[in-house]
């Protein structure tokens, strides 16, 4: 097997929703991963080797301008912005467009010079929708997967891009497409639906010029057993001497998707109504990400700015409202962290999956667990109906929402943590991945491969 995407582990510890669950899949399937190397290179069209076990990990150097164009440009100022409904904040430049499309022509040739014909190859994320119809151009008949991480984008938002036409084809030369949830299914179909150049087959099967492509939710997950061991360790204190008490946590990239100023304004009318002294505290941990973006620029400022107004509010001289972190945490002590939090808090305003989601309700301890507040806008929303459902443009609803966490009584913790639970586990990651690669191999009979049966 050979999995693309953009990132790649370079060293021992892996952290980002993608990462992490695609180190379990190859940990134990074995492979070869494919990916962009963390230093910049003069666009040489070999790959680097990065590592041997437990599978072969292998690098594409960006030189620095494709590193702005495609990445921060393309990936992440248009097809970022899109997935996530914030036309507002698509920046379209000509280079943009042309880097995006040149590395997806560099990766196929690099890619095309390793796979051997009965390789099947596993495609992630929107920073490579062109790859299969480049290496198709090449003469490649592997089968070829492709698993969207994001949103679907609604058909409205497609014409946003410049040619979004183009969207549907590419993805058209993919044998699978993977997609989190039901509805981003919905809106794929409705995209292939509206285009003449499909046609819907009798098995549900898209014919799409002279390609057949199939459309699947596959919601992916965490290792469950894996976090929640992790997060049962006693010996581990992830605050030292500097217990809060009771506190709410949230986990995310600092990203505007995220919706994390409106979580501080919520959480700040929620102290509003409770007396001082019996106030819990906000555990806020935000890695960067994307710096170099304005629109993460502008949002990493404005989050600074509500976090010092609610602090400046309502501190007192031995308690912090909210203990803002902005760098990244020991996977491991993230885990005690959701244990020991008697909230978890989501609140995108869009969201492929969100595995900080199922991490909290993993991590919980099920005689006596926390409650999990959760967009209604993110993908585990779907299936975890159990959850405190909030709608994170309504300030008001989640603050509301936190009051009836924190008051929640014990039985009802307990049967939505069941419920939630149940969720997580039959999403997995590993029934995620198996399920995907079973579909891969499976999805065009007539097409045969030896080995894969
Ligand atoms: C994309 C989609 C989809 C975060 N901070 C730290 C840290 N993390 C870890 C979390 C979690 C992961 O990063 C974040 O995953 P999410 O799913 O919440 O969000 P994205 O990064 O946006 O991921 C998303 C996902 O891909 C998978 O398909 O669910 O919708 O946007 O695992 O724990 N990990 C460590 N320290 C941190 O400070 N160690």
């Amino acid at each position: 097997m050979i999995v693309v995407s953009n990132r790649i582990p370079t060293g021992e510890s892996v952290s980002g929703g993608l990462v992490v669950a695609l180190h379990d899949t190859l940990g134990c399937a074995g492979g070869i991963w494919i990916g962009a190397h963390p230093e910049p290179g003069i666009g040489e069209e070999t790959l680097d080797e990065l590592g041997l076990t437990p599978y072969r990990r292998l690098a594409f150097r960006l030189t620095e301008e494709e590193q702005k164009n495609y990445y921060l440009g393309y990936a992440n100022s248009v097809l970022w912005p899109l997935c996530h409904r914030r036309g507002d904040l698509v920046e379209m430049r000509p280079e943009y467009g042309a880097a995006y499309q040149a590395v997806n022509a560099r990766v196929a040739r690099m890619v095309g010079k390793i796979a051997r014909h009965d390789d099947l190859i596993w495609v992630h994320d929107y920073h490579f929708l062109p790859l299969a119809k480049e290496m198709r151009a090449l003469g490649l008949a592997n089968r070829i997967g492709f698993f969207l991480h994001v949103p679907f984008p609604a058909l409205g938002d497609l014409s946003v891009l410049s040619q979004p036409e183009r969207f549907a084809d590419d993805l058209a030369h993919y044998n699978l497409i993977g997609l989190q949830t039901r509805s981003d299914v919905a809106r794929c179909l409705e995209m292939f639906r509206a285009d003449p150049r499909a046609e819907f087959m009798p098995d549900g099967g898209i014919k799409f010029l002279d390609r057949i492509t199939a459309v699947r939710s596959f919601p992916i997950g965490i290792d469950t057993a894996g976090f929640a061991e992790d997060a049962a360790q006693e010996a581990v204190n992830p605050f030292g001497r500097g217990d809060p008490g009771r506190f709410l946590i949230g986990v995310d990239r600092l990203d505007y998707s995220k919706g994390l100023p409106n979580r501080f304004r919520a959480f700040a009318r929620y102290l509003e109504n409770r007396p001082a002294g019996s106030r819990p505290c906000l555990v806020q941990i935000a890695p960067p990400t994307r710096q170099q973006v304005r629109a993460y620029q502008d949002i990493t400022r404005e989050l600074e700015e509500i976090a010092g107004h609610v602090n400046g509010t309502f501190a007192e001289l031995d308690w912090t409202p909210i203990r803002y972190i902005h760098r990244s945490v020991p996977r491991v002590e993230l885990a005690r962290l959701y244990r020991k939090a008697s909230v978890g808090l989501v609140t995108s305003f869009a969201d492929g999956m969100n595995l900080v989601a199922k991490e909290y309700v993993a991590a919980q301890d099920p005689k006596n667990p926390g409650v999990l507040l959760l967009s209604r806008f993110a993908g585990a929303a779907e299936d975890m109906t159990d959850a405190l459902q909030i709608n994170p443009y309504d300030v008001e609803d989640v603050a509301t929402a936190i009051s009836t966490a924190l008051d929640m009584p014990l039985e009802e913790r307990q049967r939505r943590h069941a419920s939630c639970l149940d969720v997580v586990g039959r999403t997995d990651v590993t029934i995620w991945s198996t399920a995907f690669l079973r579909a891969l191999m499976t999805c065009i009979p007539s097409m045969t491969f030896p080995g894969f049966e």
